[in-house]
């Protein structure tokens, strides 16, 4: 091998080392705020007898989405530049029982003295057009390493079973139809969305009802007639059931 050809191969060394201490410290970013999720949820579970996260999946963004960001977002190809401008390279996705969860959730995360809340989302409260519902936070957390501490960002997405089955089937949708989705289908999953968020309603509203009535079994929950047509149907709930069974083994 010749004197250029070792220098080069030496530089090829170092961006791989570069990169790979790049990844691995989301990697550990990540495993950081799993920690604190799993801690909250098994403490509150203990505490409160009552469990309100549903379950959690978590991601490192794949190298060619990184890329497909960078260029989309116009950022110059520096890890330095894509760790300050690409902040969802880890990410968590928590799924709640209840819209009220959701925000205890993230109170109970955002008051922990070495987490960050560096931007906010709430897609709960403000929808997008299409009818896409979560709250995204976006947090900075340290990173303890042999030489170093460095803050890394992790992407936490919260969102309602409900608002999950919606986010995943118009996901499938949308890469399905390579991005251009005919009208006729937008139409109809704005209006999934809009009966996905009367469902969490309701569900939040029989939830408050038999906390109320402090679950001595006896209770019958009386309800009008317009909440009863609110109620999803039989198929409803059995997709649901299966599509976040499927979520959970995978
Ligand atoms: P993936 O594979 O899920 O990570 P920004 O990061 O602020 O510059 P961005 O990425 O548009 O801009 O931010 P935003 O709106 O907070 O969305 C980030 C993530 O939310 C997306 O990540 C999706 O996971 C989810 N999301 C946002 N809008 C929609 C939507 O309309 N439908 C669905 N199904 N998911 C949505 P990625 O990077 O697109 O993909």
């Amino acid at each position: 091998m010749s004197l250029e050809e070792l220098q080069e191969f030496d530089g090829l060394r170092g961006v791989r080392d570069q990169l790979t201490r790049f990844m691995m410290s989301y990697k550990f970013g990540l495993d950081e705020v799993l920690t604190k999720i799993n801690i909250l949820r098994d403490e509150f579970n203990y505490i409160h007898e009552y469990n309100p996260i549903e379950h959690i999946n978590s991601r490192l963004k794949s190298p060619d989405s990184i890329l497909d960001k960078i260029s989309r977002k116009n950022c110059p190809p520096e890890l330095d530049q894509i760790k300050a401008q690409i902040l969802d390279i880890a990410g968590v996705r928590i799924t709640c029982s209840f819209v009220s969860d959701i925000y205890k959730v993230r109170q109970m995360l955002v008051g922990q003295a070495d987490l960050t809340l560096i931007a906010e989302r709430d897609y709960i409260a403000d929808p997008k057009p299409n009818g896409y519902q979560s709250l995204h936070l976006i947090v900075k957390v340290p990173v303890f390493m042999s030489d170093r501490v460095e803050d890394v960002t992790v992407e936490i997405q919260l969102r309602t079973i409900a608002m999950d089955f919606w986010a995943s089937l118009e996901h499938k949708i949308y890469y399905k139809y390579n991005k251009s989705v005919p009208d006729g289908l937008v139409a109809e999953l704005k209006k999934a969305a809009e009966v996905a968020s009367q469902l969490d309603r309701q569900m939040e509203h029989l939830h408050t009802a038999v906390l109320r009535h402090g679950g001595d079994g006896d209770e019958v929950i009386l309800m009008d007639q317009e909440a009863v047509e609110l109620l999803p149907s039989r198929e409803m709930l059995r997709a649901m059931l299966q599509s976040t069974r499927m979520r959970r083994s995978g």
